[in-house]
């Protein structure tokens, strides 16, 4: 019985495959030598990215964690401080890549993940070489482990003056920024104005297998491509993995929309079952509390339902293109099946 059932995967908007259509694009692509600069579908990646930011150039990189890794590296010296938001994944989830290979200190600013000028402006010490300078702030955008909540616009505008003001550099984690453009009705290059990096990927909502981008100024991008060489990640042939982002970039973005309207339905129904979702989801993930996470984790495990928790009382599920409004609908039930006698 359970083997017939249908395996819904809610652990991240990581694990979708290519769809037949960008199949068919990887399989048409004209490639080349990238590392000679000769991938004409990588070139294509790039000018596109760099377009849809509003930004002079942009780099294809392997993930997120080099993309975000090597703007650090390319923004930074050794001993810098760079501040950032609460759970942010260039602190939290890279393995220590900004210690290990920027050898800059990350300091939590904000409440969250979020933070404001206010914050910026009090975490930098006096010119005191006690003190190791603050250089650079990373934000994160829609962030991540408080599920996918949009930094408010506003406040964006407002970090960028006060750090501008103060000579720091600013780097966009937007792994999710094509969510935040769809959550908010704000457009990308809004977003990103004023940043000397943006990293986006690929490979999460937009459903590409791999790849992502940093976006800046020529120089900056120039410094990436060197750092890029340093970690490893200069591919040849990658013109196959960029049609994929090409493609993702062309016909992936509105329906994303879909991806956040069964976030909501998600949150609405496991409300229903007296499980407490928080917060309200903005895009395409719902965290959500239960009081014995490992017992309900496997009980949904034999249901054929994935979810990764988070912490020792909170789910996290993403919602993705894999996953249709009925998908969603059977996960409820099995939710419910699994809940059974034990209560939220
Ligand atoms: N996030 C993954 C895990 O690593 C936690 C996920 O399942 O959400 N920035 C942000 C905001 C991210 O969420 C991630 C991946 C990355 C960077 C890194 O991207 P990859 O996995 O391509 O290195």
């Amino acid at each position: 019985m359970i083997s017939a059932m249908k395996t819904i995967d809610l652990r991240s908007d990581t694990v979708t495959r290519p769809t037949p259509a960008m199949r068919a694009a990887i399989a048409a692509a004209e490639v080349g030598d990238d590392v000679y600069g000769e991938d004409p579908t990588v070139n294509r990646l790039q000018t596109l990215a760099a377009g849809r930011l509003g930004l002079p150039a942009a780099i294809f990189v392997p993930s997120g964690t080099m993309a975000n890794q090597a703007a650090i590296r390319a923004l930074t010296q050794p001993g810098d401080v760079v501040l950032c938001g609460a759970g942010n994944h260039v602190l939290r989830y890279e393995s220590g890549a900004a210690a290990a290979l920027s050898g800059v200190q990350m300091t939590v600013i904000g409440d969250g993940g979020f933070f404001a000028p206010e914050d910026v402006l009090a975490a930098i010490p006096p010119h005191d070489h006690h003190y190791a300078p603050v250089t650079a702030v990373a934000l994160e955008n829609t962030h991540n482990a408080s599920g996918g909540r949009v930094f408010p616009f506003e406040q964006i505008r407002a970090i960028v003056a006060a750090a501008k003001e103060r000579g720091l550099k600013l780097h966009f984690d937007g792994a999710r920024l094509w969510n935040a453009v769809i959550a908010s009705g704000i457009a990308a290059p809004r977003w990103v104005e004023g940043f000397d990096s943006v990293a986006f990927c690929l490979s999460k909502g937009l459903g590409a297998p791999a790849g992502s981008l940093v976006c800046g100024s020529v120089e900056l991008i120039d410094r990436v491509h060197r750092i890029r060489k340093m970690l490893g990640g200069g591919m040849r042939q990658a013109g196959l993995l960029a049609a994929a982002g090409v493609y993702a970039l062309e016909h992936h973005i509105e329906r994303l929309r879909d991806d956040h309207h069964n976030a909501r339905r998600l949150a609405e129904g496991l409300s229903a079952l007296g499980l407490e979702v928080d917060p309200p989801p903005q895009s395409n993930m719902v965290l959500f509390r239960s009081r014995d996470v490992g017992q309900l984790w496997s009980a949904l495990l034999n249901r054929g339902v994935l979810i990764n928790p988070v912490d020792r009382r909170t789910f996290r599920a993403v919602t993705h293109l894999d996953v249709t409004a009925e998908d969603i609908d059977d996960v409820l039930g099995r939710i419910g099946a699994a809940l059974g006698g034990q209560r939220a």
